[in-house]
């Protein structure tokens, strides 16, 4: 581990659901590369060509000629654990915290981005996405800095910084099945599209990094990609399915199987969606955290800052089911 702790964060409480950390289920072996760092770009597209979708790279000092040009091609790439357990179940307890203190203080919103809280299978108060996360855990701060995401920060841009408190910040994401769920998956969308609201016009690329906390298989449901879909035209990223709205499954959408720490890199520009798993109740859980990565100048958001114009429609979905669910439940 190479996160310097702070020390208030010593100590963290084991997380409340943690991940499956089965010994025995291991991924298969990342794609060997060690003989392929020096490829000239069009030898390297060649080769990721012809790689399986889902292959599994592993994260070095700066990224390959190959992760390179699999990113190229299909808009996305994924590295293996980039996490390990110490701090996965480190993250995840901060976020217990962070829930149980925004709970308790009746907090809705950060920055003007509403917190989605709905119920969990037991009926309690769940969070389901917040924004700016590591404004609230300096242990998560210190995390999404740490040296080894180095050559992700400068495939952004050499320039790039995380933004803590610029777009929504570190965005955390819970998705469960049970009844009263507020959400148990997440519909087809580019993130191009929230940038064409941010700066209302059409975004060049943009890559957004998560980190995965949860075994998840194809069959779990998971994070869904359309390869490809990031070089589409401009009416395309807008129509090509009704954003946040379709959820039919595509014949050509690719599964993101993740082990916990697993890391993704996609273009904001591609279409994606969240499955629902096929289980219901706490086994049904699946994490995400995406870091914003910024190149733009600085653009802070404060506790003055509105909703923005985005989120109010969602929030308003997302109030009515919550509020339809405590009745149904009787809470
Ligand atoms: O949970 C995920 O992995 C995807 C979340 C996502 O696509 C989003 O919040 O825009
Ligand atoms: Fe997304």
């Amino acid at each position: 581990m190479s996160v310097p702790l702070p020390a208030a964060t010593h100590d963290l409480p084991p997380p409340k659901n943690p991940p499956s950390w089965d010994p025995t289920d291991v991924p298969p072996p990342v794609y060997a590369e060690d003989a392929l760092l020096a490829l000239a770009p069009e030898e390297a597209a060649r080769i990721a060509a012809t790689l399986p979708l889902g292959v599994r790279f592993r994260l070095r000092d700066a990224l390959t000629p190959v992760q390179r040009a699999f990113l190229d091609r299909h808009g996305y790439v994924v590295f293996d654990r980039v996490a390990d357990r110490p701090e996965v179940d480190g993250i995840l307890a901060e976020v217990d915290r962070i829930e149980a203190e925004l709970l308790a203080a009746g907090q809705r919103k950060v920055y003007g981005v509403p917190v989605w809280f709905g119920l969990d299978p037991d009926g309690k108060d769940f969070l389901y996405r917040m924004g700016f996360t590591s404004v609230y855990s300096a242990f998560l701060a210190a995390f999404v800095r740490d040296a080894r995401f180095e050559p992700i920060r400068r495939l952004i841009g050499e320039d790039a910084r995380i933004g803590d408190k610029e777009k929504d910040g570190v965005v955390f994401n819970r998705y469960v099945r049970a009844e009263g769920s507020l959400r148990p998956s997440l519909a087809w969308h580019t993130d191009a599209l929230r940038d064409v609201f941010y700066n209302r016009r059409m975004p060049g690329p943009m890559l957004n990094v998560g980190l995965h906390f949860d075994r998840i298989r194809p069959a779990d449901g998971g994070l869904r990609l359309l390869p490809g879909t990031h070089t589409q035209g401009v009416w395309s990223t807008l129509f090509r399915k009704i954003h946040f709205v379709t959820q039919a499954a595509d014949r050509r959408e690719v599964p993101v199987e993740t082990w916990p720490g697993d890391l993704t890199v996609h273009d904001g520009r591609m279409w994606h969606r969240v499955e629902a798993s096929p289980r219901t109740g706490w086994e049904s859980l699946r994490r995400s955290m995406y870091v914003p990565y910024v190149c733009d100048a600085y653009q802070p958001k404060s506790e003055a800052s509105a909703t923005p114009g985005y989120m109010r429609l969602f929030d308003a979905i997302m109030r009515w089911k919550s509020a339809r669910a405590r009745k149904q439940i009787g809470g």
